[in-house]
């Protein structure tokens, strides 16, 4: 069954940055649905934790070149 992530996504300025950063996310094995938001800086990631865990979602944002931090 599926989890769902809240992330704090720190250094997107504008809406190509977002739709980057869904992008990233939904390539993941693992990641069911990526909702990212510019006015809140807030992802929400729909995962499967038996193949990306939630240091592993946060690892594959900061690799883009974004600062990103588990919120719940
Ligand atoms: Mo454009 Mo958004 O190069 O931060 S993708 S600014």
């Amino acid at each position: 069954s599926t989890l769902t992530g809240q992330f704090r996504i720190g250094g997107m300025t504008c809406a190509a940055c977002v739709n980057s950063v869904e992008g990233i996310l939904r390539k993941l094995p693992g990641v069911k649905r990526a909702v990212v938001a510019l006015a809140t800086s807030l992802g929400e990631v729909e995962y499967l934790p038996t193949t990306i865990s939630k240091e592993g979602i946060v690892d594959a944002i900061e690799d883009a070149g974004f600062d990103a931090a588990f919120v719940q």
